[in-house]
């Protein structure tokens, strides 16, 4: 399989909780690497723009909010397959459905507040990466 780049966020539920090196070390285990990684508070426009395509669901407004109501810690993943295998490593968005041993599983407290976001495909990981790293952040 193909080494691959994927774009993850550790959500401020997550950082509140100071669950930032539990995540990682969830990740790491899974044979990860965190190439790229900064903690930052998101503005609106920067969750607006993320979220675009969840824009005309009723749940944008909360999302936006939540996204900004604290720190997160954005990454770049690098590893084999990397965007499907955290998808895996995350578990299901809704974490009464997540997988044992998931992250969502693990720290999530709610289908909104899911502590972590990993990209869904190639395009999305590409873009999300650059609204969020320039190149010389990234040193795989
Ligand atoms: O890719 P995912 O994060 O697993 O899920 P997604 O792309 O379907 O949704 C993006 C985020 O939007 C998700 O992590 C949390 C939020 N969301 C999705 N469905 C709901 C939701 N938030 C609320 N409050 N209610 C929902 O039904």
């Amino acid at each position: 399989m193909a080494i691959e780049r994927t774009f993850s966020i550790i959500k401020p539920d997550a950082t509140e909780r100071n669950l930032t090196g539990a995540v990682n070390a969830v990740i790491e285990k899974a044979g990860l690497r965190i190439v790229a990684q900064k903690r930052i508070r998101m503005t609106k426009g920067q969750a607006e723009t993320f979220y675009a395509v969840h824009k005309a669901r009723p749940f944008f407004g909360e999302l936006v909010d939540f996204m900004t109501s604290g720190p997160v810690v954005v990454q770049v993943l690098e590893g084999e397959g990397a965007i499907a295998k955290y998808r895996e490593v995350m578990g299901a968005t809704d974490p009464a459905k997540a997988a044992e041993g998931t992250v969502r599983k693990l720290y999530a407290k709610s289908i909104g507040e899911n502590s972590v976001h990993g990209s869904d495909a190639p395009e999305t990981a590409a873009i999300e990466i650059a609204q969020f790293f320039s190149g010389n952040e990234i040193v795989g």
